[in-house]
């Protein structure tokens, strides 16, 4: 995106100079006389060889760049100026009502590179999910979904040209794209908690349809504390529960929100400057990602290769600044298995096998969903070694592959 913007932005650089270059000589290379006469001035414009020219001097030119130099600075200043005081200024109206998860039609069929398939999933749900298969956000998804036993299509977008995702304005991934069975309606369900949050309360309400719970996640538009226009959606860690008992505390219910949160805003935030510490391991995780996204099989050997070279050289300067972005220690594994032992300890306090007890909760399958994100990397072994992860994630592995949640949505039968 930033590359085709600065593309467009030097494009139009250069066209204002060539415009400019172009123009500015003619006039001056006018007489006087001629300028003045209004008859003349067109005349003198698209004339320019007839018209003697005076010898030429680089003060003119030079004093031109400066002009062109201080104009092109000023109209960038006023438009910053004007943009941030448009920001601070203008009101924000969420209108937003859910009607941005409708899509009109389904969107063009791009190839699928795996299908999964459940017989116990009876919601009548046609879902297909966009995804980068290493990415944390995708992989917590993909776990959700294999959890609960849901079908779904996983179409691997090409992260170099985004070509899988042109027909869409949203430029992230996960989403998933949903046709139900026998109706017209398709749905686009973005962010990975926000799917994740959507589909488990399907599962938790018998009396309400996809389309009416959706709607309970609009995407509000708000100022942050620099003054820059963000947008969030409302209620993505919340579940709605219908007028089936839970089976949970209230207290239980705002503990597995908060967890969910602290995996997206902490614990995520620990894995790219380890998983990128070093080159080396930055050249080893891309390979791997390589391996389990099947990227030979989905990209051209030359995006495959520029992807794995620039990639890693790009993620290990990354994960520099996002290591001082998010506080991490100068010895990122430190960070990351006291993250990881501050968790364990909560699961270990809950006296369970899991952080929800005999069965793993929402914030079980999102640790363990961005883990799995980095499995095959050194960062992921070390963390095995040095702390006593290794038994929690074994049993969460366990139900996950063996699709332990299916008989909830088997229960809740179809959408329609
Ligand atoms: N809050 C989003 C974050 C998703 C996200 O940041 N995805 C990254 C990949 S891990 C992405 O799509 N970045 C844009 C890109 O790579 O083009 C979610 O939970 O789904």
């Amino acid at each position: 995106m930033s590359i085709f913007n600065n593309s467009l932005f030097t494009r139009g650089i250069s066209r204002f100079c060539k415009l400019y270059s172009y123009e500015l000589p003619s006039v001056k290379y006018c007489e006087k006389s001629k300028l003045l006469n209004i008859n003349n001035v067109n005349k003198c414009y698209f004339s320019v060889n007839a018209v003697k020219s005076p010898p030429k001097s680089k003060y003119p030119r030079f004093l031109m760049t400066l002009g062109i130099g201080f104009g092109v600075g000023t109209i960038a200043t006023g438009l910053y100026l004007y943009n941030t005081y448009r920001n601070i200024n203008t009101a924000i109206l969420n209108t937003a009502t859910g009607e941005e998860y409708f899509l009109e039609k389904a969107p063009v069929k791009h190839t699928v590179a795996r299908s999964i398939y459940n017989p116990l999933d009876k919601s009548g749900f046609k879902i297909t999910l966009y995804q980068f298969q290493t990415c944390p956000f995708c992989c917590k998804v993909r776990t959700f979904l294999d959890y609960f036993g849901f079908s779904y299509d996983i179409v691997e977008v090409n992260s170099v040209t985004h070509k899988q995702t042109k027909w869409t304005p949203y430029r992230k991934v996960p989403f998933i794209v949903i046709e139900q069975e026998g109706t017209q309606t398709v749905m686009q369900l973005k962010d990975s908690s926000m799917i994740i949050s959507a589909l488990m309360s399907f599962i938790n309400t018998k009396d309400k349809h996809l389309e009416e719970i959706v709607k309970g996640f609009p995407t509000v538009c708000f100022m942050n504390e620099d003054g820059k226009k963000k947008t969030d959606i409302m209620n993505k860690y919340s579940i709605f529960y219908g007028e089936r008992p839970p089976g949970k505390s209230d207290e239980e219910i705002l503990e597995e929100k908060k967890w969910r949160k602290w995996v997206d805003d902490v614990y995520v935030h620990t894995l790219s400057p380890n998983v990128y510490r070093t080159m080396n391991e930055s050249f080893q995780a891309f390979n791997w990602f390589s391996e389990a996204g099947d990227w030979k099989e989905h990209f051209k050997t030359w995006e495959r290769l520029l992807v794995i070279y620039v990639g890693s050289l790009a993620m290990y300067l990354i994960g520099k600044r996002l290591k001082k972005r998010h506080g991490l220690k100068d010895d990122v594994r430190s960070s990351f298995y006291e993250e990881t032992n501050i968790w364990l300890k909560e699961v270990k306090n809950r006296g369970g096998k899991f952080f929800g007890g005999d069965e793993p909760n929402l914030a079980d399958l999102g640790v363990y969903g961005v883990l799995t994100a980095v499995e095959g990397c050194n960062a992921f072994q070390d963390l095995l070694t040095n702390t006593a992860i290794n038994d929690w994630f074994s049993d969460m592995k366990t139900v996950v592959e063996n699709h332990q949640g299916e008989k909830y949505l088997n229960q809740r039968g179809s959408n329609l």
